[in-house]
């Protein structure tokens, strides 16, 4: 095996657990055997969260989480935990401000996806925004959120920030679509100075040839850096008979260039198979939104959503996950080209 690194800080308390007797050796993520971590009606008003963000903070972990309120209209709530698997979650939604202090809430708040750059952390989500589309808000102490620009136009899905500037710049993927189900779907890639103005925009990658990602994809985790390019967790769409179904694809992007894929897995990485995947508010549903890591010894956590219902955690090696993306790569001249028409 190759001697892949991730490149950031240590989590040493990050939660991990080896792979058990349940998944076979040649399956590259495995499941936390006491998934799902979090559950139904996991606080007052809220009866389900998922599709949920969290990092380091302060020795332990807090987060940015999808609840789902019992009017089913959806906000985001912050949770701390010790270890990263136990949750406790704040009775108020975040309660997000203007530059001048003043509430301005969003209409509704989905799919939060939360990143440091530098000193401040960045929460971004899908809003009406005359139409879905992508809400900013940044924080420093997790106790003021100051909504910053929207960053792009209407309709757009699934931003997710890099941890770093690149080149300068703050690098932002998102997943342009329409304001409903979207049956279509590319990644592309956003840069910008400020976090006001964003441009530059390149494709990155498009749906995928085969078919548990044929319909449509969109960014998923932060990317993560290591030694052989930004590895990025991503969801891909089948559309079946019966509805869509998410799966979770890994890829690992050029560190300068990252609209150019150097790598992407032709099979993805998990697919539902647990009962709390294949079955709740709506079935067949993996899908990643944030991972913890651990440079030392390369462990990464992921953390997904499954079936629009619960928090799932999912394990695997830095080193084991971009053997198996190089080993089983299959990248189309869309995928490697800059990305620029
Ligand atoms: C997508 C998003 C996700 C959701 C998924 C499956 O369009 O709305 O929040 O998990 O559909 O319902």
């Amino acid at each position: 095996m190759s001697t892949v690194k991730i490149i950031g800080p240590n989590a040493s308390n990050m939660p991990w657990q080896e792979r058990g007797e349940n998944t076979p050796k040649w399956m590259p993520v495995w499941r936390y055997s006491e998934n799902p971590i979090i559950g139904r009606n996991p606080a007052e008003g809220v009866a389900r969260i998922f599709n949920s963000a969290v990092i380091p903070y302060e020795g332990a972990f807090i987060g940015v989480f999808r609840g789902e309120q019992v009017n089913g209209v959806p906000y985001i709530y912050l949770g701390r935990s010790a270890d990263g698997i136990h949750w406790e979650f704040d009775k108020e939604k975040i309660n997000f401000v203007d530059e001048e202090g003043k509430p301005f809430m969003p209409v509704y708040a989905y799919d939060p996806r939360l990143v440091k750059v530098e000193d401040t952390y960045y929460i971004m989500w899908c809003q009406d925004f005359y139409g879905a589309s992508i809400g900013m808000a940044k924080t420093q102490d997790f106790k003021t959120f100051v909504r910053i620009e929207n960053p792009f136009l209407p309709f757009n899905r699934n931003a997710v920030l890099f941890p770093r500037k690149v080149n300068g710049n703050f690098l932002m993927l998102s997943r342009p679509s329409d304001s409903g189900h979207t049956p279509f779907g590319d990644i592309f890639l956003s840069e910008s100075p400020d976090m006001q103005f964003w441009g530059r925009h390149r494709h990155v990658m498009g749906k995928g040839r085969e078919w548990w990602e044929s319909l449509k994809i969109g960014g998923g985790a932060a990317p993560i850096e290591t030694s052989e390019g930004w590895l990025l967790f991503y969801h891909g769409v089948s559309g079946t008979c019966n509805g869509f179904v998410y799966s979770i694809g890994g890829a690992i992007l050029d560190i300068y260039r990252p609209s150019v894929v150097k790598y992407r897995c032709e099979n993805f990485l998990l697919t539902p198979e647990e009962w709390y995947e294949e079955r709740g508010f709506v079935p067949n549903v993996t899908f990643p939104c944030a991972t913890v890591h651990d440079a030392q010894s390369g462990r990464i956590a992921i953390y997904y959503g499954a079936a629009d219902s619960y928090v799932g955690l999912a394990f695997t090696r830095v080193e084991e996950v971009v053997a198996y993306i190089k080993e089983h790569s299959a990248v189309t001249e869309a995928d490697t080209e800059l990305g620029r028409r």
